[in-house]
C-alpha cells in the first residue's frame, strides 16, 4: 500500500454551487506549505486564495484533518470551491503538479480500511449507500455502515469461539474419565443459539439484497398503442420517439424515473407483433427478456381497439407475477381517468391528454408500500449471504459432530464456520477479492 498523497474530485461531474476536492495522505504538512504558501490549524475552515503561481485559481474554503481522526486515518484535506469542472480540474492539476497522485477508485475507502478506521461491510456499504435508490434501501445501507451488521457477525465470532474452546476441552479430557453429558448438552445449546441468531441475520439480509436492486416497470404492448408516449409523459420530455409507424421503437430502452424519493427503472419496448425484418425481431425478443426480469410490467392497450385476442394469448404464454393494463387514448374513447380493480388493474390513460398519469405513478408507489419495513435489515451483498450460509452449513455440522462424539471434526467445523465469517469483515482479506470490492467504487470515494 503506497502512503503517498492521492487527490480527486469527491463531487459529481457537471456544474454546480460547489464542489469538493479530496486529498489524503500520510503526512500532508509539507505539501500543505507548497500548495497554499500557508500552515493550516487542524479541523479548521480557512478561506483561501488558490493560486497557481500568481493566477488565483479559485477562493476557496480548505479544512486539514490531521490523522489519525480523518476518514482515511492518513492525513485529509478537503477542498470546497465552486461546483465549475474548469476550476475543479485546475485545483486538482495543481495538486497533482506538487505532488499529488490522481486517486483510483474507492481508494480512500481502502485506506480507510487499511487503517482500521472501517472494516469491510462499511465499506462495502459506502458504496450502496450513494447508489441506494429509495429510502429504504438508504436506511439498510445505514445499518451496515453504522457497523449494526457487523457488530452482529463479530457477537456470533465470539460465541463460536467459546464453543469451540469448550468442545477442545472435551477433547483433552482424560481418555479414561467419560465425558460428562451435561457438558455435551450445554454445548449443544450455545451451538443452536449461535444458528438462531445466524439465520435472523440471514433472512435479513436476504431483504436488503432485494432492496439493492431498483424495481424495474416494463411498457409492452402492440405497436402504436403509445407505450413510447406515456413514457414521455412520465418523464416529462421526449425521451423516447413517437411516431403512428408501427414499430416505431426497436429496442429495450431503459430510463430512470423519480417519483417522491424514489428512483425506478422504466423500460420502453419495441411493439409486440410478428416482426417484419431482422431489427424488429431482435427488438421484440430484448422486450420479451425485458420483460422477464420487470418488477411489473405495464400492459399498454389502445382503448379504440381493446383488448385483442393476440394479447391474450400473448399474455397467457408470459409469466409474469405483477402486471397491470393500460387502456391508453380514452380521449378517443371519451372515458375518464381511473383505475378498475380486477384480477389485473385496469389503469385508463391518455398520453395525449396527459390525463391518468398520476394513476400510473400510484401505482408503481403502491409497490414500495407493500414491502415490509423492517428496521433491522442491512443492504448485505450476495458475497455476505453466501458466506453467512457457509457459516450457518458449518455450525450444523459441528452439531452433528458433537452428538457423534465426533469432538475433533466438531471443532474443526467451528473453526470453518469461524473462517467464513470472520471473511465478511474483511479479516485476512485476499489481495483479488479487495481489488474487486474497491474498484467498483466511484473516484473520490
Ligand atoms: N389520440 C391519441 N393518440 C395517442 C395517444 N398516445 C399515443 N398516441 C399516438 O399513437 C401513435 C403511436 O404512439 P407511440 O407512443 O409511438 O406508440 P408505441 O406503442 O411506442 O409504438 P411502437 O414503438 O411502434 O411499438 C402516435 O401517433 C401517437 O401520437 C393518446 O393518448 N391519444
Ligand atoms: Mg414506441
Amino acid at each position: 500500500m503506497s502512503h503517498d498523497a492521492i487527490c480527486a474530485i469527491a463531487t459529481p461531474a457537471g456544474s454546480s454551487a460547489l464542489g469538493i476536492i479530496r486529498v489524503s495522505g500520510k503526512d500532508l504538512t509539507s505539501f500543505i506549505k507548497k500548495v497554499f504558501s500557508i500552515d493550516l490549524e487542524n479541523r479548521k475552515a480557512t478561506l483561501l486564495n488558490i493560486k497557481d503561481g500568481k493566477n488565483v485559481i479559485d477562493k476557496s474554503i480548505v479544512i486539514y484533518y490531521a490523522s489519525p481522526h480523518s476518514f482515511t486515518g492518513e492525513d485529509m484535506l478537503e477542498i470546497i470551491c465552486h461546483g465549475n469542472q474548469i476550476i475543479m480540474n485546475s485545483i486538482v492539476d495543481l495538486l497533482l503538479e506538487k505532488g499529488a497522485k490522481n486517486a483510483c477508485p474507492g481508494e480512500f475507502s481502502q485506506r480507510a480500511f487499511f487503517n482500521n478506521k472501517i472494516d469491510l461491510t462499511q465499506a462495502e456499504a459506502i458504496a450502496d449507500l450513494v447508489s441506494a435508490s429509495d429510502e429504504r434501501a438508504v436506511k439498510a445501507a445505514q445499518n451496515s455502515l453504522s457497523g449494526k451488521f457487523a457488530q452482529e457477525i463479530e457477537d456470533i465470532l465470539e460465541n463460536i469461539l467459546i464453543i469451540r474452546s469448550e468442545v477442545e476441552s472435551i477433547i483433552n479430557f482424560p481418555e479414561d474419565d467419560d465425558v460428562p453429558m451435561l457438558n455435551i448438552e450445554k454445548i449443544k445449546n450455545k451451538i443452536e443459539d449461535a444458528y438462531t441468531s445466524l439465520s435472523n441475520i440471514i433472512n435479513n439480509s436476504y431483504e436488503g439484497i432485494n432492496l439493492s436492486q431498483r424495481k424495474k416497470y416494463a411498457f409492452v404492448g402492440k405497436p402504436n398503442s403509445g407505450k413510447s408516449s406515456l413514457i414521455n409523459c412520465l418523464l416529462r420530455k421526449d425521451a423516447s420517439i413517437v411516431s403512428h409507424h408501427a414499430g416505431t421503437t426497436r429496442d429495450a430502452i431503459e430510463y430512470e424515473l423519480r417519483i417522491n424519493n424514489k428512483i425506478v427503472n422504466i423500460i420502453d419496448t419495441a411493439g409486440l407483433r410478428d416482426a417484419v425484418d431482422d431489427i424488429e425481431r431482435e427488438g421484440i425478443s430484448r422486450a420479451i427478456k425485458s420483460i422477464t426480469n420487470a418488477d411489473r410490467l405495464f400492459y399498454v392497450i389502445d382503448d379504440t381497439k381493446g383488448i385483442s385476442e393476440a394479447d391474450k394469448i400473448f399474455l397467457a404464454k408470459l409469466q409474469i407475477n405483477k402486471f397491470t393494463f393500460l387502456f391508453n387514448k380514452i380521449d378517443l374513447t371519451e372515458k375518464d381517468p381511473m383505475i378498475e380493480k380486477n384480477d389485473n388493474d385496469y389503469v385508463y390513460v391518455s398520453a395525449k391528454k396527459n390525463l391518468g398519469i398520476d394513476l400510473i405513478k400510484q401505482t408503481i408507489m403502491n409497490d414500495f408500500l407493500t414491502d415490509d419495513v423492517n428496521e433491522n435489515i442491512y443492504l448485505a451483498r450476495s458475497r455476505h449471504v453466501e458466506l453467512l450460509r457457509q457459516g450457518l452449513e458449518h455450525l450444523s455440522m459441528s452439531k452433528d459432530k458433537l452428538l457423534e462424539d465426533n469432538f475433533d471434526l466438531s471443532a474443526e467445523e467451528l473453526r470453518l464456520s469461524h473462517l467464513a465469517l470472520s471473511s465478511i469483515l474483511g479479516q485476512n482479506p485476499t489481495e483479488d477479492l479487495l481489488n474487486k470490492i474497491f474498484s467498483s467504487f466511484c473516484i473520490g470515494k
